[in-house]
């Protein structure tokens, strides 16, 4: 009865059937049409919030106890407009409001119980796919809501690691461009080792009608996605909104420190080579598996999409440390790039920017 009634409710809204599995209801127009598309986009309207960038520090508490339990949970898919850049919006779809999605964190043998609320004011019918779940589609299926309807679904946290969540309705690349992603944290049984900081950053790519800083409202660009050609390619949702200039670092630390990274890459196309300017992954969980021993040293990772990393980074001297994909054109011309600010005293004996006696650079004579 219900699942009929759902099935109604969505072919209502345009999402059912074969045809919008196969995402062929769209034709792709020409570069130059496309083009012609990109010079039109429509002024920006008021944006529903203030911004979409999740806060990096937002992150649970870690666990402490040594008993399975049962946590409950409540994703709320919100389809709001928000600004990518100042005077520059598009409609994101995310979960309770927020790119990337809120952080879940649960230990080994724990049970998720997770209510899954479309709000009646959405247009479209959502879902979430765990990795972390053992089952059909990550609970996709069941999840799977029109607007003002309420799923549940239970299951079992088995695995260790930090693990994408994403929508998975049949334009699940647009959903997911659009911002549908987040992390579960899996933390294993004897849990993770204190670090000073925490932090949790997304990257994804998002295909518009417009160009990178071009004023107005950009509309979704299908034709651009299937070509995986996007206009920006983002952490936590917007243009370099974890830096000073926009919202502020991802996190400020003092030299001494150590902080951990939880990283996801939504895509829905792009591989991060995720890397720390100036420094290193200390540790480096790849996959987000913690199943594993990590990786010291690392420079630079590839994060796949639909993947994670866990990573650490230390801060022996005081600065900006910059988080990019190291595709670096992503950084520099679309937006891709977070910094964390550590703050302390000078170290010069492992970084001198300024050696030579009575300082200053030289020319030749
Ligand atoms: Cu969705």
């Amino acid at each position: 009865m219900f699942e009929t009634t759902r099935r109604r409710a969505l072919q209502a809204l345009g999402v059912g059937g074969a045809a919008a599995a196969a995402g062929c209801s769209v034709q792709a127009p020409s570069t130059e049409a496309a083009q012609k598309q990109r010079d039109r986009v429509e002024q920006a309207p008021t944006p529903s919030v203030d911004r979409v960038a999740a806060d990096p520090t937002d992150i649970p508490e870690p666990i402490d106890r040594d008993e399975p339990a049962e946590v409950d949970v409540t994703l709320r898919p919100e389809e709001v407009t928000a600004e990518v850049e100042p005077g520059v919006t598009f409609d994101y779809m995310t979960y309770n409001g927020q790119v990337p999605g809120p952080m879940v964190r649960v230990r080994r043998g724990d049970t998720v119980n997770l209510t899954f609320e479309n709000p009646s004011e959405n247009a479209l019918p959502h879902n979430v796919d765990f990795h972390a779940a053992a089952g059909p589609g990550g609970g996709a299926e069941a999840t799977m809501t029109a607007p003002g309807e309420t799923a549940h679904l239970r299951f079992a946290a088995r695995y260790p690691g930090a693990y994408i969540y994403h929508c998975a309705v049949p334009n699940m690349d647009m959903h997911i461009s659009a911002g549908m992603f987040g992390v579960i944290l899996v933390e294993p049984e004897a849990g993770l080792p204190e670090v000073d900081q925490e932090l949790y950053l997304g990257q994804h790519e998002l295909y518009t009608d417009g160009q990178v800083g071009q004023e107005g409202n950009h509309s979704f660009d299908m034709a651009a996605m299937k070509a995986e050609d996007p206009t920006y390619v983002v952490m936590n949702g917007e243009k370099y909104a974890m830096t000073p200039d926009v919202h502020g670092s991802a996190a400020t630390v003092s030299t001494g420190n150590t902080a951990r990274v939880y990283f996801v890459t939504g895509g829905p196309n792009l591989t991060s080579s995720f890397h720390p300017i100036g420094n290193v992954w200390e540790e480096f969980w790849p996959q987000g598996s913690l199943t594993t021993e990590p990786q010291t040293h690392i420079q630079t990772s590839p994060v796949a999409p639909g993947s994670t990393c866990i990573a650490t980074m230390e801060f022996p001297v005081p600065g900006n440390f910059k988080l990019v994909d190291h595709a670096l054109s992503r950084v520099a011309r679309r937006g891709c790039l977070a910094i964390v600010t550590a703050e302390g005293e000078e170290r010069p004996e492992i970084f001198d920017p300024d050696p030579r006696e009575g300082g200053g650079k030289t020319t030749p004579a």
